[in-house]
């Protein structure tokens, strides 16, 4: 069946954007991927009126966009910000965004972390009841695949070579292996299984190396897989999607450690979603193991990495600055 939203999309929005000040790339770059989000999202009649307004609701609730516009960064790094065709990379990057969403509805569901307040709004279920947020979820999920398979709209066989190739790794970076990997691994911990299994005693249970695995999985996955389907969708060489991947692994282990520390010492109201609910959860975290100058030393330490990994392979451009906003962010 086609839907409306598979008409294709228009290019990127956002021109080659040097001499932007980063706030304005931002901004450009996230009213190009609301935009793309908004065709490509299911619509009636192809489906009820209702699932398309609850994926919206959470689609549209605020997001940072970090991953898309990483992947539109990246596309723009390995192609010296020359990518004639916006197109090439837009879909793949919505497609993570609508994973990432599906990701934040489950995981505020009664049966996860059971939270009340997401990009500040209520969250899904408390909205649309749970059964609905389920299926927004699922249905996110679902139609991101979609998506991937059919964006952008070519029978080139190096295109499709490309969509088959990120197709798989977002598959890995979601699945078993990743975030939901990573998400099994933290309802372990933190004893929120209802299994009757044995379970380890949370934060004490778990040492460093398995608090970085832990979130390898589940945020720095998918963190990885933004980076690299630009690169791939943008037909970089195998060792510039490399380098993509290692710098996207630091930032990712970056952005975990940031979200730990802001959960300690963020505003709700700027953070748009309650705080200090992983500790009081018996949750392991950043701060809980290490202490917050420890944290914030680690944070940066992992920023390096990352520059590092750029600059060895003659990147940086907006994914320095990427890099940047990832460490010092407040939300
Ligand atoms: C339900 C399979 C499944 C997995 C859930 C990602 C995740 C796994 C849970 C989210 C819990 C959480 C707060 C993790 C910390 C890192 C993270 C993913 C934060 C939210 O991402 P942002 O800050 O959110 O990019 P926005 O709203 O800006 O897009």
């Amino acid at each position: 069946m086609t839907s409306p939203s598979d008409r294709p999309a228009p290019a990127t929005a956002t021109p080659p954007d040097s001499g932007l000040p980063f706030h304005e790339y931002v901004r450009r770059q996230r009213a190009a991927v609301d935009a793309a989000l908004e065709r490509l999202l299911p619509s009636p009649p192809a489906c009820p009126p209702l699932i398309a307004e609850a994926v919206r609701y959470s689609v549209f609730a605020g997001g940072k966009r970090l991953r898309p516009v990483l992947a539109l960064a990246a596309a723009d790094a390995v192609t010296g910000g020359s990518l004639a065709d916006g197109e090439a990379v837009m879909p793949a990057a919505c497609a993570i965004e609508m994973i990432h969403t599906y990701s934040l509805i489950h995981d505020d569901l009664p049966a996860m972390d059971d939270d009340t307040q997401r990009r500040g709004r209520p969250t899904s279920h408390v909205v649309y009841g749970e059964g609905m947020a389920v299926l927004a979820g699922d249905a996110l999920l679902t139609e991101a695949f979609r998506v991937l398979a059919r964006h952008p709209r070519t029978s080139a066989p190096d295109v499709a070579a490309r969509k088959l190739r990120v197709l798989a790794r977002v598959a890995e970076a979601a699945g078993a292996a990743g975030m939901v990997g990573g998400q099994v691994v933290d309802l372990e911990a933190s004893g929120q299984l209802t299994s009757g299994r044995p379970r380890p005693a949370g934060a004490a249970a778990m040492n460093a190396a398995a608090l970085d695995a832990m979130h390898a999985r589940k945020t720095g996955a998918l963190i990885r897989a933004a980076a690299v389907a630009g690169a791939v969708m943008a037909g970089a060489p195998d060792a510039a999607v490399a380098a993509v991947d290692a710098y996207a692994g630091h930032l990712g282990l970056a952005f975990q450690i940031v979200d730990d520390i802001l959960d300690v010492e963020g505003d709700p109201a700027t953070l748009g979603k309650t705080t200090g609910k992983d500790a009081a959860a018996g949750k392991p975290t950043y701060p809980g193991l290490h202490g917050l100058g420890a944290s914030r030393r680690l944070a940066a330490e992992a920023i390096g990495r990352a520059r590092a990994s750029l600059a060895a392979a003659g990147l940086g451009g907006r994914l320095d600055e990427i890099a940047d906003w990832v460490l010092h962010r407040s939300h």
